[in-house]
C-alpha cells in the first residue's frame, strides 16, 4: 500500500495550492516533509503552468507548529549544524529564491521552523486566530532555518530580537502591525484571500516576478543595488517587456506567455 502524500497539491488555474498533511502533529516539519517539500519547490520551477504557489497547513489548528521536536531530540552539534545547512539550502532558501512567488496562508500556529517556513515565503497572510513565534530558546536552541536573519529583515532587528529572546507568540493583529504579515482575515476566508492575492501576482509578468524576487532578496546586502541594476537590465531582453508595453499602448490587459 502506498503511503499518503505528505504534501498535497490542488490547482486553481495557474495557482498551485500545497497543503502540508501532518494534521495530528500540527504539521510539524520532520525530515521526510522537508525533503518532499524541497523536491516540489525544485520541480515547480520548471512547471510553466504554475505561476504562484500557496503554502498552507491541514487542519484547523496550525500552519506548522515547528520542526518535529521528537526527531531532533538526540542530535549533537555536528548533526544539528549539518541539518540546518541542508534544510536551509534545499527548502528555505529554495523557496526564498524561487522564480515563482510563494504565499504562506497561516491558519493557526506558525512556530519555530513553521514561522521560518512562512518567513521564507514572499507574502504572508494570516487568519485572525493565528499565533506566530520563534520559541526555540525555550528548548535551549536558536532558530536554525533562517529565522534570525529573515525575521530581522522583515520586522526590523529590534522587534525580531525581542520576539526571539522572549519566545513570545504574537497574535495576527500585532503581526499585521509590525509587517510580519500583510493581511489578517477571518479563518474561513483565509484560502479565498490567499487565492485572490495569488491571482493578482500571477497576472503579472513571470519573468519580472522572478527578477523582482532576486532583487528584493538582495536588499540589505552589499551587492543589492548591483543585483537590481542587473535584473532590471535583463528585463529589457524579455518578451514580457514587449508585451507589457504593447498592452499599455493598446489599452488592453497584457497576456504574458508562461515561460
Ligand atoms: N514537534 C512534534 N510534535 C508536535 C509539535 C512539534 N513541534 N508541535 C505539536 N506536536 C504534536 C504534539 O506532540 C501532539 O501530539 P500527541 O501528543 O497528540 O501525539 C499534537 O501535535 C498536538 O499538539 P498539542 O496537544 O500540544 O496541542 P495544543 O493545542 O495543546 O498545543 C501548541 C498547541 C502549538 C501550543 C503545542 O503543540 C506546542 O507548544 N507545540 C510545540 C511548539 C514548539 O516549541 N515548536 C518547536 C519550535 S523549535 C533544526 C532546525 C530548526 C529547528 C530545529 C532543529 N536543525 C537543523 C536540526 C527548529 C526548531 C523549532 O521549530
Amino acid at each position: 500500500m502506498s503511503e499518503a502524500p505528505l504534501v498535497t497539491e490542488e490547482l486553481h488555474g495557474n495557482i498551485a495550492c500545497w497543503t502540508l498533511q501532518r494534521p495530528k502533529q500540527l504539521n510539524a516539519l520532520n525530515g521526510a516533509l522537508i525533503e518532499a517539500l524541497g523536491a516540489m519547490v525544485e520541480e515547480v520551477q520548471h512547471r510553466d503552468e504554475v505561476r504562484c504557489v500557496i503554502l498552507t497547513g491541514s487542519g484547523d489548528k496550525a500552519f506548522v507548529a515547528g520542526a518535529d521536536i521528537k526527531e531532533f531530540a538526540d542530535f549533537d552539534s555536528v548533526a544539528g549544524r549539518r541539518l540546518a545547512e541542508h534544510g536551509q539550502r534545499t527548502l528555505f532558501d529554495a523557496i526564498a529564491l524561487s522564480s515563482k512567488p510563494f504565499i504562506a496562508a497561516i491558519g493557526g500556529f506558525a512556530l519555530g521552523g513553521g514561522l521560518e517556513l512562512a518567513l521564507a515565503c514572499h507574502v504572508r497572510i494570516a487568519s485572525d486566530n493565528a499565533r506566530m513565534g520563534l520559541p526555540e530558546v525555550t528548548l535551549g536552541l536558536i532558530p536554525g532555518y533562517g529565522g534570525t536573519q529573515r525575521l530581522s529583515r522583515i520586522i526590523g532587528r529590534g522587534r525580531a530580537m525581542e520576539m526571539i529572546l522572549s519566545a513570545r507568540m504574537v497574535k495576527a493583529a500585532e503581526a499585521l502591525g509590525c509587517g510580519l504579515v500583510s493581511a489578517s482575515v477571518p479563518r474561513e476566508s483565509l484560502m479565498e484571500e490567499a487565492l485572490r492575492v495569488a491571482q493578482g501576482l500571477a497576472a503579472n509578468s513571470p519573468k519580472a516576478l522572478a527578477a523582482a524576487i532576486r532583487a528584493v532578496q538582495a536588499s540589505g546586502t552589499p551587492e543589492g543595488y548591483e543585483v537590481e541594476i542587473d535584473q532590471f537590465g535583463r528585463c529589457f531582453a524579455n518578451e514580457d517587456f514587449k508585451e507589457g508595453v504593447a498592452a499599455f499602448l493598446e489599452k488592453r490587459k497584457p497576456d504574458f506567455p508562461g515561460k
